[in-house]
């Protein structure tokens, strides 16, 4: 069995303002997903502290009393722990950061983690952080680095005041030039970087043209991509059609990508299934290209899954939203599989049967289920399977008693549907990749002749 390292949990805290113009629904949705998103940092949430105010407070986002209410909950007097919605692991915690759903100015979050003495990360730092870790085309990383600087910047300039004196004092020496300050000094430098940035983009955009190249090249491999919004369940899905669950780590991948797996049992071919970064349903506006650039990698698949949370009262939209942005990438003409999941949280059992009709009716190749149930997700897997061997051809394969030894090699790439043997070797029906089985074909009359 390989050995899982387990890392020491991080503890996390989600903190809102419901201001006068946000609903319970959004403002809830709103919250939902920023802990989903924190669990996809490796955060554990073990609290929620809201406050409706008809702002948020100038000087710390938070009003006077929730600050100290949370300062309470952190440093864990216990005095206040009565407060918290929900505490996990409550004796034994130790948070390691507030999340708070709103983009906050530099000054309030360093006001709000003096206050409460534990970091502080608002949502556009959250996300920023997600795309970072999901991006690895090299358009992707320049697209998500301007977004960080362009985010930094003004923080860089927080940081310079609270240095003081020293942080704005002039200074000519070390190459810096007639006398410039740091900040500008910052400033400038963050500015030549974003225009570097965007010519490398520009660049790049015409390597884009040869990814359908790419994706044709890779055509001999199956690869599925899973795209959707944010808790639609890519990732429970991903887990359940690749039994990571069980199988802990998968060898071949696990290093170079671990969001990669093979479709578990394996089949022939066999499937590489990949999640990708989850649509946001709140994503600031300075993050959208970043965003599509990270998404731009779905493109490469050779089928998507379009995982849709159906239950989910604002499922239309967010189907529409996702088309949108994959036709946008280029990404609408690979062949998808639209899934509407999470039926088994649609209501009662009436309900859910009325719903799947109404699906089904609307969208009649689409598949309805529930990742939580292991017919469903075998059901699913078996369509995956079908569609890749489509391309699949059925043949006769005659291995002679002299090569022998490759018998391995027929059952590890092809599906035997029969085998018989005659005095001179052996015979195997098979089905399989055309190209495999000349591969193979060769092989043997190779050996065979040797
Ligand atoms: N009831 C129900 N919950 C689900 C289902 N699929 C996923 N979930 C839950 O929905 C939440 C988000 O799932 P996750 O796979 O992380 O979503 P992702 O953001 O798309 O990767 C988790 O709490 C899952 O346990 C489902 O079919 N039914
Ligand atoms: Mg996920």
């Amino acid at each position: 069995m390989p050995i899982e390292v387990k890392e020491k949990p991080k503890y996390a805290i989600v903190a809102a303002v419901q201001l006068p113009s946000v609903n319970d629904v959004e403002f809830q949705a709103s919250l939902t997903e920023l802990r989903e998103l924190a669990k996809t940092l490796g955060y554990k949430v073990v609290s929620t502290f809201v406050q409706k105010r008809s702002s948020f407070d100038a000087t710390a986002y938070l009003g006077v009393g929730k600050r100290q209410e949370i300062r309470g909950f952190v440093h864990n007097d216990s005095e206040y722990t009565e407060y918290a919605e929900s505490v996990v692991n409550a004796d034994n915690r130790e948070i390691d950061v507030i999340l708070v759903d709103h983009e906050i100015s530099p000054s309030q979050a360093r006001n709000l983690e003096n206050e409460i003495g534990c970091e502080v990360m608002d949502r556009t730092m959250v996300i920023l952080e997600i795309f970072h870790r999901n991006a690895r085309s090299r358009a992707a990383r320049a697209q998500v680095e301007i977004a960080r600087l362009g985010y930094m910047a003004p923080r860089l300039r927080e940081a310079a005041k609270l240095a003081g004196p020293q942080g704005r004092q002039r200074s000519g020496v070390g190459g810096r030039g007639g006398g410039e300050s740091h900040t500008e000094l910052d400033r400038r430098k963050i500015r030549d970087r974003i225009a570097e940035l965007q010519q490398e983009i520009v660049a790049m955009e015409a390597e884009r043209k040869t990814q359908r190249a790419r994706r044709q090249e890779r055509q001999g491999l199956a690869t599925v991509a899973l795209v959707g919004y944010t808790n639609a369940g890519k990732s429970t899905l991903m887990r359940a059609l690749t039994g990571s669950e069980v199988l802990v780590a998968n060898k071949l991948f696990a290093t170079l990508d671990t969001t990669v797996r093979t479709l578990y049992p394996e089949s022939v071919p066999r499937v590489l299934v990949s999640d990708t970064v989850g649509f946001i349903k709140n994503l600031p506006h300075g993050l959208v290209a970043s965003f599509k650039s990270t998404l731009d990698e779905a493109l490469d698949a050779s089928l998507l899954l379009h995982v849709i949370d159906a239950s989910d009262p604002g499922f239309e939209r967010q189907l529409e939203v996702t088309n949108q942005v994959l036709a946008e990438i280029g990404a609408d003409e690979v062949p998808r599989i639209r899934v509407f999941n999470k039926i088994d949280h649609v209501g009662d059992a009436a309900m859910q049967a009325e719903h799947e009709a109404a699906l089904r009716a609307q969208y009649p190749d689409c598949v309805v289920m529930s990742a939580i149930r292991p017919e469903d997700v075998a059901q699913l897997r078996q369509q995956i399977v079908t569609f890749f061997q489509q391309d699949l051809v059925e043949t006769e394969l005659f291995l002679p008693w002299t090569a022998q030894q490759l018998r391995g090699g027929i059952y590890a790439n092809c599906q035997v549907l029969e085998e018989r043997a005659d005095d001179e070797g052996a015979f195997f029906r098979v089905r399989g990749e055309a190209e495999t089985i000349n591969k193979l074909r060769e092989q043997f009359s190779r050996v065979g002749a040797a």
